[in-house]
Parts: C-alpha cells; sequence; structure tokens
C-alpha cells in the first residue's frame, strides 16, 4: 500500500514536474497556467455543485459560485466582443457537442473543414459529430493556399445544403475563410461554427481574425491551448436565440456539474490576457514564424513556406527524409524535446501512427519567456537530432542546460508584485 501511494505522489508531485522543468514542451494544444491562476484554481469549489445557470442553480450554496460565473461569461464578452457566452462546457469537445446538436437532427448534413486544413476529430463522422448521427460532408482542399478551396466549398454548400459548416480545429497554420464561407453557409439558411480552440489566445490577442466579427454564429473554444487557461471549454455567440438555445442543451445534455474549481482561473486568466494579451499573441505568432524560418534554413522542410511558413502558433515539418514522425517524434523526446507527429495534407487518415510530419507549437515556450534567439537555439537542438544524428541522450544534457534559465511564466500578474502577494496571502 505505501509503496502504491508513494508511487502515486512521486508520479503526480516529483516527476512529472521535473519532466516538464527540464524538457522544451512543443505540444501545440498544451500551456501553462500562471500562478494566480493556478492559486485560484486549487479551491473548494472542486467539491461542489452548481448544476443550472448563475442564479438559477438546482443546488444551494451556490450563490459565489453564481457571482463568479457570471462575471466570468461578462469577461469573455469584453475580450472577445461577444454578446454571450456560457463557460459552462468542461471541454472544447463538449462546447462542440452542445452547438452541434442545437444546429442538426440526426441524418442532417454538416460541412466541415478538409481534415487536410486541420478539421479536429470532433467536427468529423469519427467523432462528436458521428455520434450525434449528422451526416459529414468534408469541404475540398487547395494545396497552393493550405485551405479550404473556396470556390469549389461554395458549390459544395449550394448542391449539399448542410444545417451548418464547421471552420477552425486543431491543425492549421492560416486562417480559415470564414468570411467567404458565412455567406454561402447563410444563403442555404446554415449557420458557421468556429472551433477556435487552438487560436483562441491568439484572438484575445488581437493576433488572428475574430471569427464572430467575421460571420461566425457561434465560436467554440478550449481554455487552455493559447489561451492558458485551466482545461475547460467556451462558447461565445452574438446571436440571443441561439445563446439560449445552446445553453438550455449544455445542461442537461452534455454536462451535470461544469468542474466550477475552473471558473475563477478562467478569471484569472481573462484578466491577465486583457492586460498582456497583446504582447504575448503577438510574442507567439512572430516565434513561430522565426523557428520556422530557422528550421528551413538547417535543412528541414517546413510547410507553407510561399505563405510566409505560419500565422499561428504552430509550424508544420515534413520529417519522411528523417525516418518518418514516428521515429522523429520519439527520438526528440529522447533529447527532451517534446511535440507530436501529425499527419501532413497528402498523408491517408492510415497513415496517422507514422505520419510525414511533427506539428511544433511554440505558445508554452513563449509563455516562458523565450523569444527570437531562443527559437534558434530550438532549431539547432533539433537539428542535431534529426539532421546530425548526433545522440539523443547527449542532446538532452543540452536542452536541460538550456531550459534552467527559463522558470518564470510571463504575460500574467507579477506573483511577487505587492497586489498579488497579498491575495496570495489571502488565500493561505
Ligand atoms: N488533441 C488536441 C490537440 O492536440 O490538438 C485537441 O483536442
Amino acid at each position: 500500500m505505501d509503496e502504491l501511494l508513494d508511487k502515486v505522489v512521486s508520479l503526480t508531485v516529483s516527476s512529472n514536474r521535473d519532466r516538464v522543468l527540464n524538457t522544451i514542451n512543443l505540444i501545440a494544444s498544451e500551456n501553462l497556467m500562471s500562478p494566480l491562476a493556478l492559486r485560484v484554481y486549487i479551491s473548494d469549489f472542486m467539491h461542489r455543485y452548481a448544476e443550472g445557470k448563475p442564479f438559477k442553480r438546482y443546488y444551494q450554496g451556490t450563490y459565489y459560485i453564481d457571482e463568479l460565473e457570471s462575471m466570468t461569461n461578462e469577461l469573455f464578452n469584453k475580450l472577445f466582443n461577444s454578446r454571450y457566452s456560457d463557460v459552462r462546457p468542461v471541454s472544447g469537445t463538449i462546447a462542440n457537442a452542445s452547438v452541434f446538436r442545437v444546429l442538426a437532427e440526426p441524418g442532417d448534413k454538416a460541412a466541415i473543414a478538409p481534415v487536410q486544413a486541420g478539421a479536429h476529430v470532433s467536427h468529423t463522422k469519427f467523432g462528436t459529430l458521428g455520434a450525434l448521427g449528422i451526416i459529414q460532408v468534408e469541404l475540398p482542399y487547395d494545396p497552393e493556399s493550405m485551405n479550404v478551396d473556396v470556390d469549389k466549398a461554395v458549390k459544395v454548400i449550394e448542391e449539399e445544403e448542410p444545417r451548418f459548416l464547421v471552420l477552425g480545429g486543431s491543425v492549421y497554420l492560416f486562417p480559415h475563410p470564414v468570411e467567404d464561407l458565412s455567406n454561402a453557409i447563410k444563403s442555404v439558411g446554415g449557420k458557421l461554427v468556429y472551433d477556435a480552440a487552438h487560436v483562441l489566445g491568439l484572438i484575445a490577442g488581437g493576433a488572428w481574425p475574430n471569427p464572430l466579427e467575421r460571420g461566425a454564429d457561434a465560436v467554440t473554444g478550449s481554455t487552455h491551448k493559447t489561451f492558458p487557461g485551466p482545461q475547460g471549454g467556451v462558447v461565445l455567440f452574438n446571436d440571443k436565440d441561439l445563446y439560449k438555445r445552446v445553453s438550455k442543451t449544455i445542461f442537461p445534455w452534455f454536462i451535470s456539474n461544469h468542474h466550477l474549481h475552473r471558473i475563477p482561473a478562467t478569471a484569472v486568466t481573462l484578466l491577465e490576457m486583457m492586460e498582456y494579451g497583446r504582447d504575448y499573441a503577438n510574442a507567439i505568432v512572430s516565434n513561430a514564424r522565426r523557428l520556422a524560418e530557422e528550421l528551413a534554413s538547417r535543412g528541414f522542410k517546413v510547410l507553407g513556406e510561399h505563405l510566409g511558413y505560419t500565422r499561428s502558433h504552430q509550424v508544420l515539418i515534413d520529417v519522411r527524409s528523417q525516418g518518418g514522425g514516428a521515429k522523429a517524434a520519439k527520438l526528440l523526446e529522447e533529447a527532451g524535446i517534446i511535440l507530436n507527429k501529425n499527419l501532413l495534407p497528402w498523408d491517408p487518415p492510415s497513415a496517422v501512427q507514422d505520419p510525414s510530419g511533427l506539428r511544433i507549437g511554440v505558445q508554452e515556450v513563449t509563455r516562458i519567456g523565450m523569444k527570437g534567439g531562443e527559437m534558434e537555439v530550438i532549431a539547432e537542438l533539433m537539428h542535431k537530432v534529426l539532421i546530425k544524428r548526433e545522440d539523443p541522450k547527449k542532446v538532452r544534457r543540452e536542452v536541460e542546460e538550456f531550459r534552467k534559465e527559463y522558470r518564470r511564466i510571463h504575460y500574467c500578474f507579477d506573483p511577487r508584485s505587492r497586489q498579488v502577494e497579498t491575495l496570495l496571502d489571502l488565500l493561505g
């Protein structure tokens, strides 16, 4: 028993903490919460229930979470220029499910961005869309723009008359054509859903177009990727009727309780993004582009060169000449560089276990204060492992040494400031 208990504690507290502190994390869907957000995250709210909406709950004793939740929704509206928001979905996928279920009945059609242009599994027949019995129509892909082929997509929308269209997703370097396609979907009486899970923090900082301002009817998102809050989801709207219908679907169809402790941590993150989001988002995009350039100059095949490599937090590289995505990701992991293998536009879905590429995200290294010079170092470390074929264990020592300089989280309230110190004291 003691041994098992020790194992639980040490794997959680020391081993994984050391892993994070001694590696370079380039997983595009992860991030670090700020010290203050983390502190308010660990609270008694994690033991409590508050089914329903603020001030209209099915439980007593919820007055403080009611206030916090309604304040958090208001902060979302302020930061994203939306009229309505609902922070209750516990993940981006649950946010998608709640919106999809309102917009279509089983047997109806939905059009999605091509998987090559980054659709998330929840948009597809293999994921949430399929589970809801909605029929997937995939829009055509244009390899030149690495994006949805707008002209062909308009024709497909006119012919198929889907109930809704989903843009946004998990692996994309350039903004999807929201304005062009919102007219097309509206002309057949449908709605446009934009899944901003990956780019929510970039939108918050003004470094990525806000889909609500370009014709999206609902924006779904995760609160823990480029938006550096706790794990969770959110939906943003301008249309009151759609908001009301989706809210009634979130609870009781897709969640019962909504993990209350994430609400104050999300509110702190929203306040931090209001203060520092612009610098943070611009630094992410500039780091992504610099990393792409540094990798390309070292002989890596970086996608999107003719378009300036990337406008998001992501960089995609083709590592077929380095043994393929599975082998490259493993070798980098041995060197302490953590990322994921990824299908590239030409890969068939069956290549998922050994695809051509690697997906790289720079939002977390940006958050710990890395800038252009550090992107050069990361590119060189990857070059040593994958092109020069140096021993990954030897490179790992260099990674650990390099990583030592980056211990502080940036773009957040300073935990040493008097105001935050007082708050932390109050929190005990
Ligand atoms: N699996 C996440 C990602 O890495 O993009 C999205 O859910």
